[in-house]
């Protein structure tokens, strides 16, 4: 299946952690995209959505296509730091959901798009990118088929006693597309919000998935300690207790700090790449056999810049680098072996004008 590959940068790679740097720069970013460029081969142009000073409102801190193509973006683009690239943990990665689901939907509406994307997002402290990445992808949904995004991560993500009007964080988005967000998604970005692979310490490896439905009061609806194709079943089991679907469209997003060896800045997880990988190709297999139709999927959580980590081990910096092009690889292959998806996901009006 083709997809349209997106590198979203969130503040990282793009300011080399230096955060006396407030401007972009491609100094470590070019060669990241060149090397996840050349492990996508045949998929045309990877194209970078970046932001580096989020809390600005200057435009020079967006990339020139992005100027370009999207010349009336909201003022202020945010309401508070996006992506934090300091050690200040009381605004990591946090913002005022509406504002920034709203420039990112403009941001995204700039990008010319045919197929399911796949995204890298370069820190998993920024895993909140996904709120409005699959609220883009399962937009085109018509309201007859139910709409999952499904997590791969070694956290939950999801706090439920948080209101919508808080800051959006990389933990606690899951709740972001289950809820509306002001005028930008008047309608819940999706139906389910399901976390695989959470590590809360269940003695049964992959033990600990659960689902959320948007509907009624927000109750965690166990998966059970089964295979892929089991937890799909249970996911699709709580959708058809709401009502008859003609259909099903999926959004995958894998966190890599669910996998050993994955030096995030949440550091390691539980299950090794080849587990991981396993288990992901499982479910999107699982979902192909039940006619579950993927139109997104995002990897998110490189390794700090130019493979640095805060983990201490004998790695080469190469080497942790490699290691994510490694998951890139075989996440992407695990999408390049669907048939193309029937209906197509995105009709080719889905362009819209920007502004
Ligand atoms: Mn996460």
């Amino acid at each position: 299946m083709q997809i349209d590959p997106v590198f979203f940068n969130a503040g990282r790679w793009g300011l080399g952690y230096d955060p006396a740097v407030g401007e972009w720069s491609e100094e470590h970013v070019q060669p990241m995209l060149d090397m996840i460029g050349g492990v996508l081969p045949d998929r045309g142009p990877l194209r970078p959505v970046m932001y580096t000073n989020a809390s600005s409102d200057d435009p020079a801190n967006l990339p020139s296509h992005i100027r370009a193509e999207c010349p009336e973006l909201p003022r202020p683009l945010f309401s508070t730091p996006v992506g934090a690239h300091n050690g200040d943990s009381r605004n990591n990665g946090a913002t005022k959901a509406k504002a920034f689901c709203c420039a990112f939907d403009k941001w995204l509406s700039a990008l010319p798009q045919w197929h399911p994307y796949f995204a890298v997002i370069d820190s998993n402290e920024c895993h909140h990118l996904s709120v409005p990445l699959s609220a883009w992808a399962l937009r085109p949904t018509p309201p007859d088929r139910a709409r999952i995004v499904v997590n791969f991560d070694a956290h939950a993500d999801i706090q439920t006693g948080v209101p919508v009007t808080r800051p959006l964080r990389c933990d606690n988005w899951g709740l972001y597309v289950l809820r509306p967000i002001g005028d930008v998604y008047p309608q819940a970005a999706a139906d389910t919000y399901v976390g695989i692979g959470n590590n809360t310490g269940s003695p049964t490896p992959w033990g600990d998935s659960f689902a959320f439905a948007r509907w009624g009061t927000l109750t965690k609806t166990p998966l059970g300690p089964g295979d892929m194709a089991t937890q799909l079943d249970a996911v699709i089991t709580l959708l058809d207790r709401q009502q008859q679907w003609s259909g099903y469209d999926l959004y995958i997003s894998v966190d890599r700090d669910i996998e050993s060896s994955s030096f995030t800045d949440y550091g390691d997880g539980r299950y090794t790449p080849n587990d991981v990988w396993a288990r992901v190709a499982d479910f999107i297999r699982a979902a192909q056999a039940r006619g579950v139709r993927c139109v997104g999927f995002d990897i998110c959580g490189l390794p700090t810049v130019n493979g640095r980590s805060r983990i201490s081990d004998d790695w080469s910096e190469e080497q942790r680098i490699d290691r994510a092009l490694e998951d890139i690889v075989a996440f992407t292959e695990a999408i390049d072996r669907l048939p193309e998806a029937a209906p197509p996901p995105f009709p080719q009006d889905r362009l819209v004008s920007s502004g």
